[in-house]
Formats: structure tokens, sequence, C-alpha cells
């Protein structure tokens, strides 16, 4: 089950762009179907929690103070090679790279600021789904 299985989430600045709408209807008319989903300010401690994994790297400050600057949409996604086909349909993490249609050329603005977040393994997609969700809020 886990491995048709990707965790998401609408990062602050498309929240605040009033992109959740719009993104939502890509993911689902991408064909994934939400299996959890909550709306959630993090604070540094669960930020950094979060990304731990990329605490030597030299953005990580930013990342944190960028990710707790407002509410974000956290959600748990399924279809079939789930992590995959998410992260082609939200395109590069650098927005100016990012194909033509995909979620981060339409709603981000820059390489911080990239307006969704997606798994990048069934791994990962499994700690990071039970990170934001209990058992009994995932369907
Ligand atoms: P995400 O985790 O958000 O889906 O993005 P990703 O896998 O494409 O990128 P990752 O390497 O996991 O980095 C996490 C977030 O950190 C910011 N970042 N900034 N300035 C930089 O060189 C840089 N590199 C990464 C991005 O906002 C990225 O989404
Ligand atoms: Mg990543």
């Amino acid at each position: 089950m886990a491995t048709n299985r990707t965790f998401t989430m609408i990062k602050p600045d498309a929240v605040a762009n009033g992109h959740i709408g719009a993104i939502l209807n890509d993911i689902i008319a991408g064909g994934f179907k939400i299996v959890a989903m909550k709306y959630i300010q993090l604070t540094e401690e669960s930020a950094g929690n979060f990304y731990a994994v990329h605490k030597e790297r030299p953005f990580y400050g930013e990342l944190v103070s960028f990710m707790t600057s407002g509410p974000i949409v956290a959600a748990i996604l399924e279809k079939e090679n789930a992590v995959e086909d998410f992260r082609t349909l939200i395109g590069a993490t650098n927005p100016a790279e990012a194909a033509e249609g995909t979620i981060r050329n339409k709603y981000a603005k820059s390489i911080d600021a990239n307006a969704v977040h997606g798994s990048d393994s069934d791994e990962n997609a499994q700690i990071e789904g039970n990170f934001f969700f209990s058992q009994f809020e995932r369907f």
C-alpha cells in the first residue's frame, strides 16, 4: 500500500497567494486521490525535525524559517507510481527550470518559495505521512 502513496505540502507562498484550490485541482486532475489532509502552521521545532536530513545544507535555516512563515496544507496522496508521478506533476525544484504546465512552473516564484513539496522515495513518503497524520487520519 505504501508504494502507492506520496506525501505533499502546499507551501506558505502558494497558500498566501491563493493557490490552494488550483493546486488541489491539478493534483486531482493528475489522477491522485487524497487519503489524508490538514491545514496547519509548522513550528520551528516541527519544521526542523521534518527537514533534519537537510540540516548541514546552506539553505537549511532559510528553509525552516520559510516553512514556518504561514499555514500550509499537508496531504497524503494515492496513485500508482505515486512518488515519481507526483514529482513529474510538480516539476523541478527551481521553478525557473520546471517544465511548462507543472505546478511549480505555474505557481512558484523562486527555489525557496516553490509552492509544493513532494516526497523523494517510497520510504520517505511513509515517514513523512506518518510525521503528520495518525492512523485515524489516513483513509
Ligand atoms: P521538496 O523536498 O520541497 O519537494 O523539494 P526537492 O525534493 O525538489 O528539493 P530538496 O533538495 O529536498 O530541498 C528541499 C527544499 O529546499 C529548498 N532548496 N533550496 N537554495 C537552494 O539551493 C535550495 N535547494 C533546495 C527548496 O525550497 C526545496 O524545495
Ligand atoms: Mg525533497
